[in-house]
């Protein structure tokens, strides 16, 4: 075995890790890989050897020390172990044969605080730690993934050639993926979809919001789908070529395609439609939760991103859910007759929604940048998800433009073209909304989403009252509006002299 040889090195070869150390591969880098189960290497090599181009240029390692050893130094060292416990056990194994400035990165899915405490640990140890949110599953991974780096800029730079080579690219006149790529032919040119992030943590917060808005953004286009079966009685292949007509427009996305694909998939085991044969209950792994509960955290009012995460709870309760259909009444659904202007209606509430769910991924962000201490570029932020990841959407270069416009856009609706949408769609939107609550049909999203806008929108809302309670049952004192912020008043509502004294 030479030593030094390779320009980076890879623990873990799942799924993931295969398709990462190839698109390094395939992109000129010669990268050594280990696994904990040699059999896995061994595997991994063999089958490259018959059927990639690259393979050449991979070292695959069955002892640790040596896999080490064969890495150029600094060296940059990816995980993409199971998060967690998997991960810290990995690191701990790779520090006795680490050496000074060497960067381990961790590409798996941390929770970004685990990710911050191994960056502050191994900082102190003399060594660099990067967290890189990765972002588009086993075909991004091996093609061109959404790149979230964080840790210390030194390490960034010394990462970074390798990170630009194998992200996702997006067009720079059109702001689409480039796509196209096969095995030992990478994409060439276009812009990539990374860029550093921010110190400790930021990467992984990013990539988790990602997720917290992958799940609005799913569980909104569901709600879609549903109005258009309940409100319209149209089948699966309908609503599917519905939506390949709104992939056209500004709705154009990832998911919007797939959907319209998997609606019109015919069951391949019998008559209909697949889609009608899944059953209606939703898993999740929990970075949709991690954003809905660090936007509770910080106080920040992500309800969509969070009835997203409940929608997929109340859909895993099937047993009871069909019990309840049983016991629980609810209204007739009358069909809508006309249903062009139902369809509009549904992808007007479909946008405006959408707006309103990255408007609270941003919103979040924001606020979580001063929590944390980091120094967020959302522009850049929403160009990194232009290609690669689960939420590429044409409509994330119109967030891009909305930042570089104003980069201190205090809220995503306030930008002119997305306020002008919200001003055009909303008639619509509610539409849609009150349909589905008058006939008894569930739209948690949207309706969480109209609550949103409603509830920023409004100058004063009934929080006068809840704040007297609290004063009343808790002395918890409330400002006036006819005094100056910052004064604080408390009445005695129950004896007899109600006198209000300033505190
Ligand atoms: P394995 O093949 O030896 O199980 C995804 O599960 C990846 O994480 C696999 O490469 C797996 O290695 C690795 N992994 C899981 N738990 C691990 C641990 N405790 N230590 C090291 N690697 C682990």
């Amino acid at each position: 075995m030479q030593t030094n040889r390779a320009d980076i090195g890879l623990v873990g070869l799942a799924v993931m890790g295969q398709n990462l150390a190839l698109n390094i591969a395939d992109h000129g880098y010669t990268i050594a890989v280990f696994n904990r189960n040699p059999d896995k290497t061994r595997e991994f090599i063999a089958c490259c050897e018959r059927q990639e181009p690259s393979s050449e240029r991979l070292i695959g390692c069955v002892d640790l020390a040596e896999f080490v050893r064969s890495i150029k130094r600094p060296r940059k060292i990816v995980l993409l172990v199971k998060a967690g416990e998997a991960t810290d056990a990995t690191i701990e194994h790779l520090l006795p044969h680490l050496e000074a400035g060497d960067i381990i990165i961790d590409g798996g899915n941390a929770h970004w605080q685990d990710t911050t405490r191994r960056e502050k640990r191994l900082s102190a140890l003399g060594f660099h730690f990067i967290g890189s949110g990765v972002s588009g599953g086993e075909t991004g991974a091996r093609f061109g993934p959404s790149l979230m780096p964080s840790g210390t800029f030194e390490a960034w730079q010394s990462l970074e050639p390798i990170w630009r080579d194998i992200a996702a690219k997006v067009d720079p006149d059109t702001g689409k993926p480039l796509e196209g790529a096969a095995p030992g032919k990478p994409i060439q040119g276009g812009i990539p979809c990374t860029a550093y992030i921010g110190p400790n943590g930021a990467g992984h917060y990013v990539k988790m919001v990602h997720n917290g808005i992958e799940y609005i953004d799913m569980q909104l286009i569901c709600e879609a789908y549903w109005l258009m079966k309940n409100l319209l009685g149209m089948n699966a292949g309908e609503i599917g070529k519905i939506f390949e007509e709104w992939n056209q427009g500004e709705l154009s996305s990832y998911l919007i395609e797939i959907t319209g694909d998997i609606l019109q998939q015919k069951d391949p085991e019998g008559d209909g439609y697949l889609v009608d044969k899944v059953l209606d209950t939703a898993g999740q792994k929990g970075t949709g939760l991690w954003t809905a509960a660090n936007a509770l955290t910080l106080a920040i009012p992500a309800n969509a991103i969070a009835e997203a995460v409940y929608a997929r709870a109340l859909s895993a309760l099937k047993d009871e859910r069909v019990s309840a259909s049983q016991m629980l009444d609810g209204p007739v659904v009358t069909q809508e007759s006309d249903r062009k202007a139902l369809i509009e209606a549904i992808r007007n509430a479909l946008f405006c929604s959408k707006i309103c769910a990255y408007a609270q991924g941003f919103q979040l962000m924001a606020e979580a940048q001063i929590e944390y201490d980091w120094q967020l570029d959302f522009g850049t932020i929403a160009q990194i998800w232009q290609g690669g990841c689960i939420i590429r959407a044409g409509f994330l270069r119109k967030i891009t433009e909305a930042y570089h416009r104003n980069p201190g856009l205090m809220n995503l609706m306030l930008d002119p073209y997305f306020k002008n949408a919200l001003h055009e769609g909303q008639s619509h939107w509610r539409k849609a909304v009150s349909l589905a609550v008058a006939n008894g049909i569930p739209v948690p999203a949207f309706g969480s989403a109209v609550a949103y806008y409603d509830g920023y929108r409004s100058a004063f809302l009934p929080a006068n009252l809840l704040q007297a309670q609290r004063d009343f049952f808790g002395s918890h004192t409330y400002e006036r509006t006819d005094q100056p912020r910052g004064k604080f008043f408390h009445l005695d509502w129950s004896s007899s002299d109600r006198q209000q004294n300033e505190v």
